[in-house]
């Protein structure tokens, strides 16, 4: 593994020589490596990436949306004197023949990232300062590429929130069944079947014109935000394979999904899944702190609803992973997607008892922000 690390690695413009790679993070698709180089006597980290490219089947695309993202963001922060720009951008580390991925000989793409110190992710949240905090740094993100010029970004994974056509592909999972696990999940299939109809929802406001598309993150997790390990502050997105045109409600929805519920994604005490309408409210005033002047109207509407929605969307992602026998997601147990499927479920359903004091509640912020 060592070795096999080390001949990744230099290919990368490094500082100092290599000491150690271990693996890290909880994420579903890449692999994640800290790699530790020790420069005289001190230590500089990087965090090194293998692109699962069955997924994102073009990394170099992958690569340049990010590189025209992180540079429209860091002149920004420039521009506006912030600040410790390093630790609030991404920061590539180019080959050493300048290029921003390395293709091994396996076909495999790797690249490099600057580690930023002093900071630390949360699969999912323990307070509610945490969860305005991520919102707060999603909203910003959107504000910063609110003026994105053209080209437009590249489509990495195209259709990525699509629900519609999520819902199609996984009722012909279902139809085939293929490695006969449907009679093990007759409760989720069901929920599925019945709550259906709500998947066309963005896709038809879309198209008659009611919201529009802009740059957005796609995957709002909440592991996707750093914080700083002493004043807990947000302070860098990352993760940004699938920055491109997309909705922004979608955006907010998965922050919702994954950050007003104080289990992990994967828990399988369902007592423990519960949507928190406190770290809820903290969401909407931490994202609304940054987005109230450029949302739409009927935007600001839609948020509950595409939060449902995108709790929705995930479960029949993690449901048609399961039926199909587990190719999409990593998974490190038998069941591990029909347990992160009944996560959503039963999120899904708290959401559903508590919708009304939800509605409510956002209602009244974006009416005290004028
Ligand atoms: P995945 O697509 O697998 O979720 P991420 O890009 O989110 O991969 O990285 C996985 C984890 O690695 C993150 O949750 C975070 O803890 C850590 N990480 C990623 N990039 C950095 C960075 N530049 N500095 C510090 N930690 C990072
Ligand atoms: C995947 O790689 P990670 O864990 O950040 C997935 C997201 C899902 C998420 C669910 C490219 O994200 O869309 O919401 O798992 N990423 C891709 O945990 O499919
Ligand atoms: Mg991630």
């Amino acid at each position: 593994m060592k070795q096999n690390i080390v001949e990744k690695i230099n290919n990368f413009q490094l500082e100092g020589k290599f000491v150690q790679a271990i693996p890290y993070g909880t994420g579903h698709v890449n692999d994640t490596f800290l790699v530790e180089c020790r420069k005289n006597q001190q230590v500089v980290r990087y965090i090194l990436q293998r692109i699962n490219h069955f997924i994102f089947t073009n990394p170099k695309q992958v690569m340049e949306n990010i590189q025209r993202v992180t540079a429209h963001i860091r002149q920004k922060l420039q521009m506006s004197g912030a600040p410790d720009i390093d630790r609030r951008t991404l920061t590539v580390i180019p080959t050493k023949d300048g290029q921003n991925c390395f293709q091994d000989k396996q076909g495999c793409y790797w690249r490099l990232y600057r580690h930023i110190e002093n900071a630390r992710t949360w699969d999912y949240l323990n307070c509610p300062y945490q969860a305005y905090e991520a919102a707060r740094m999603f909203g910003w993100f959107q504000r910063m590429l609110a003026d994105w010029p053209l080209p437009k970004l590249h489509e990495t994974i195209p259709d990525f929130h699509n629900t519609p056509k999520r819902l199609k592909v996984f009722l012909d999972i279902l139809e085939k069944d293929p490695r006969n696990r449907a009679s093990q999940a007759n409760k989720e299939i069901q929920f599925v079947l019945e709550h259906s109809p709500i998947c066309a929802g963005l896709v038809n406001l879309l198209k008659k014109g009611l919201i529009c598309e802009r740059i957005t993150h796609n995957d709002t997790k909440i592991n996707n935000v750093l914080f700083d390990m002493e004043t807990d502050q947000g302070i860098c997105v990352i993760d940004l394979d699938t920055v491109m045109p997309g909705l922004s409600l979608y955006d907010f929805g998965d922050m919702v999904r994954t950050a007003t519920c104080q289990a992990a994604e994967d828990e399988q005490d369902l007592s423990k899944i519960e949507v928190d309408l406190v770290f809820y409210e903290q969401i909407v005033r931490g994202y609304a702190h940054e987005t109230a002047d450029i949302l739409t109207q009927t935007e600001k509407e839609y948020l509950a609803f595409a939060a449902k929605l995108i709790t929705f969307e995930q479960m029949i992602r993690f449901l048609g992973d399961f039926l199909n026998g587990d190719v999409y997601y990593k998974i490190h147990r038998p069941m591990h997607n029909l347990d992160r499927a009944r996560t959503q479920m039963k999120l899904i359903q708290s959401i559903l008892t508590k919708e009304q004091h939800i509605n409510e509640f956002v209602e009244t912020i974006w009416k005290t922000l004028g």
